[in-house]
């Protein structure tokens, strides 16, 4: 249903990540489905951005796949509750308790059992029937397993007429109070109350997981098969009675422009507050805009604030989304998502206030990832050239984990992204979407320029300039050198520093002169947005420049002549210089992405991956782990050990013919990685699994440097 763009449904997998609200027991939910594959890892970011909880999907046969553990990670950034969902248990080679021991060791979580599997055989063998509820001690299930919209009934345990159910379900429901008892302190003092823990009442159980589970403390875990509906109403009921509410977590933190400080949205009050976190280009509404609301409410026909373009709008049109349907709505309430329609100017990540507030405050940023992949953009005609970049404009605002430059030289239009699937689709978009005519190239690596360690490298000027036909004047300094990571643990005692793609931006403004016009704060980002224009690509080789320091100073203004723009541009002009002359002085020097990359296979292929990565690829392998390497106890509990589930299988399943894996872990360039899905099929017949993130730049030399330059400026180096 959330898979609605034919792409996604052609693939069959998720894309985009899709918002759905509905009613749920007296609670209305919003949720937002998202993509598994790793190069749509920004449309996971945004959503776990707004998002207060969530619920992790666990493959009952594949265990935890590498991209859940590297999501996993992102919702403890946020600090998000979750609760795990143990899926497709009505499948061949599910095994319920395989899969928690696998959430503990690869998730570092304390799970809580919740539910338990019921097959027609009992715990194991035979088809899945339905789900134990270890609070209620039921088993859900349906009439007829194999029709999903026969009856669903709830009935006591011990009216089940397998004995092993009975028993299992008993020994799981003590292992669950005694975890609630080890973490709530209330609780405890009701379990110490009751002699018989069958009499302990559902409501202070109910209220002990919450609890906890509000605090992060463990992660309840359901399960059952959700393509059969056998467990998913449960699972609903879990999201109202264990996640947060909007009102359960702390304000958000919020960035004040000029002071560069952070502070809680509750120093703003009085103001209608909501982060837009996704852009939709509707070819018949128009732009939509994506926000949930953090403070106050958002009403049809109230005048919004941009706090980064200070741009005004009318939300004239309200949309509660139903994936790719809508109703209207008049108000968008407190702590809900939904959709203003035709915003001109808002794109991912923006504020939205209802009264103007000085100084200036955004909500905290969505983490974009840089790109390492990219793509050249060739038109069909010369005619085309504007219709396929404004396209390709709209798509950029859909999705800000692409991005976009031309060569100034050849005039092509260079298109990044984070894979190769991921330019693919935003290929198949603009030829299918937008009808954009233009051709794609071969997706490539997505190198970036950087300079020496010994050079640095100082412009100082007064730039007089004509902007919007008025004369402006503006002086200032500009010093360049190769950023020393050492700088990352000191605090500035110069200036301000903003961190932006791999450099950083130092703005020393205690030696401002004469600035009258434009604050203080203001003229300060000014000098960061024209610096960071610069940096994003140098003058030779059009590449992205990366490590680099550049530190601002001496800013002087002359009176009305000195404007923001005017200290965007003289910055941008001054860095730009700077690094030219830098980039001279020694010669250039690449720079190329290198990925942590996961490989999960068989056994039996480790030792031809590993070789292939090492020696063929040129990685470095940082550590090999094997099934029986892998620890289940849980290091925090008191005698190490926690309850998990018989390790019960579906139908005709036998234990000694699963295969063992192991988890390769690799640092390698990315150069060498295009195309490795091929590559590792082919070493272990389809059967191994891999993710890759981007580890970060590293400087290149020798022939492999020469090798690139050559490709880049076509001239023997
Ligand atoms: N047997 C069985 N198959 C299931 C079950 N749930 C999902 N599937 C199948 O698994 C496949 C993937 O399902 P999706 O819901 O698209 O999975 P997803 O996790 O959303 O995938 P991405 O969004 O692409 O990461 C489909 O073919 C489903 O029919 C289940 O409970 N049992
Ligand atoms: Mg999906």
């Amino acid at each position: 249903m959330t898979d609605y763009l034919p792409e996604e449904r052609a693939r069959g997998i998720t894309i985009t990540a899709a918002a759905i609200t509905f009613p749920w027991a007296a609670h209305c939910v919003n949720l937002i489905d998202t993509p598994g594959h790793a190069d749509f890892a920004f449309e996971v970011a945004r959503s776990l951005r707004v998002l207060d909880g969530v619920i992790a999907i666990i493959d009952g046969v594949a265990g935890v796949e590498a991209q859940t553990e590297k999501v996993w990670r992102q919702a403890d950034e946020w600090n998000l509750s979750r609760i795990a969902f143990v899926n497709k248990l009505d499948r061949s080679g599910a095994s319920f308790g395989r899969a928690v021991s696998d959430m503990i060791r690869r998730l570092k979580m304390r799970p809580l059992i919740l539910q338990l599997p019921v097959f027609e055989h009992g715990l194991d063998g035979g088809q899945l029937q339905g789900i134990v509820d270890l609070v209620e001690l039921k088993v859900i299930s349906r009439s007829d397993p194999n029709d999903n919209t026969s009856q669903i009934s709830a009935i006591d345990i011990q009216s089940w007429p397998n004995s092993s159910v009975q028993t299992e379900a008993v020994r799981a429901r003590e292992a669950m109070l005694e975890t609630l008892a080890e973490f709530d302190d209330d609780f405890l003092e009701t379990y110490l109350n009751y002699s018989d823990r069958r009499d302990i009442s559902a409501m202070s159980i109910h209220k002990a997981i919450r609890s906890i589970t509000l605090r992060r403390l463990i992660v309840p875990v359901f399960c059952g098969a959700s393509l059969r509906d056998i467990g998913v109403q449960p699972l609903l009921d879990a999201v109202v009675n264990y996640l947060p509410s909007p009102f359960d977590v702390p304000p958000p933190a919020v960035q004040v422009a000029s002071a560069g400080s952070k502070s809680s949205l509750d120093c703003f009050p009085d103001h209608t507050c909501a982060l837009a976190f996704k852009v939709i280009c509707d070819p018949l509404l128009g732009p939509l805009v994506f926000v949930r609301v953090y403070r106050g409410v958002l009403t049809k026909g109230m005048t919004l604030i941009n706090t980064r373009s200070r741009e005004k709008e009318k939300a004239t049109r309200l949309l509660r989304m139903y994936a790719d349907e809508s109703v209207d709505l008049d108000s968008i309430q407190e702590g809900d998502i939904g959709v203003i329609v035709g915003m001109k100017s808002a794109v991912t990540g923006d504020t939205i206030i209802s009264k103007r507030f000085h100084p200036p405050f955004q909500l905290q940023a969505i983490p974009l990832p840089p790109p390492a992949f990219i793509s050249s953009i060739e038109p069909e005609s010369l005619g085309e050239t504007k219709s396929v970049s404004d396209s390709i404009q709209m798509i950029l605002r859909e999705d800000p984990s692409l991005s976009y430059s031309t060569d100034d030289d050849s005039g092509q239009i260079l298109l990044g992204g984070m894979g190769e699937l991921h330019l693919e689709i935003a290929r198949n978009r603009l030829v299918h979407d937008f009808h954009a005519k233009c051709q794609m190239s071969k997706v490539r690596v997505s190198y970036r320029e950087t300079i020496s360690t010994e050079v640095e490298y100082s412009v100082e000027k007064t730039y007089d300039r004509e902007i919007n036909g008025r004369h402006t004047r503006v002086g200032l300094n500009v010093t360049v050198s190769s950023l020393d990571k050492g700088i990352l643990q000191t605090s500035s005692k110069q200036g301000r520093r903003f961190w932006d793609y791999g450099n950083c931006i130092e703005v020393d403004m205690s030696r401002a002169h004469a600035l009258t016009t434009v604050d203080e704060g203001e003229a300060a980002e000014a000098i960061y947005g024209g610096s960071r224009a610069a940096l994003q690509s140098s003058s030779a080789l059009q590449l992205p420049i990366h490590s680099v320091l550049v530190k601002v100073s001496k800013l002087q203004a002359f009176e009305r002549l000195t404007t923001y723009q005017s200290i965007f541009t003289a910055s941008r002009l001054a860095t730009q210089e700077a690094l030219a002359n830098a980039i001279k002085s020694k010669g250039p020097t690449l720079m190329e992405p290198y990925m942590k990359v996961q490989v999960i296979v068989p056994e039996v292929d480790v030792g031809s991956v590993i070789s292939d990565l090492s020696s063929s690829k040129g990685g470095l392998i940082l550590s090999l782990n094997t099934e029986d390497q892998l620890d289940v106890r849980f290091p925090s509990t008191t005698d190490g050990t926690i309850y998990l589930p018989p390790d019960s299988m579906a139908e005709n399943v036998s234990h000694e013919t699963s295969t063992l894996f192991a988890t390769i872990s690799a640092r390698v360039p990315l150069k060498e990685m295009i195309g490795y899905d091929k590559t590792l099929r082919s070493i272990t017949q389809g059967r191994g699994t891999f993710i890759m993130s981007l580890e970060g730049f590293e400087k290149m030399s020798g022939e492999r440097a020469s090798r690139v330059l050559r490709e880049l400026t076509g001239i023997e180096q």
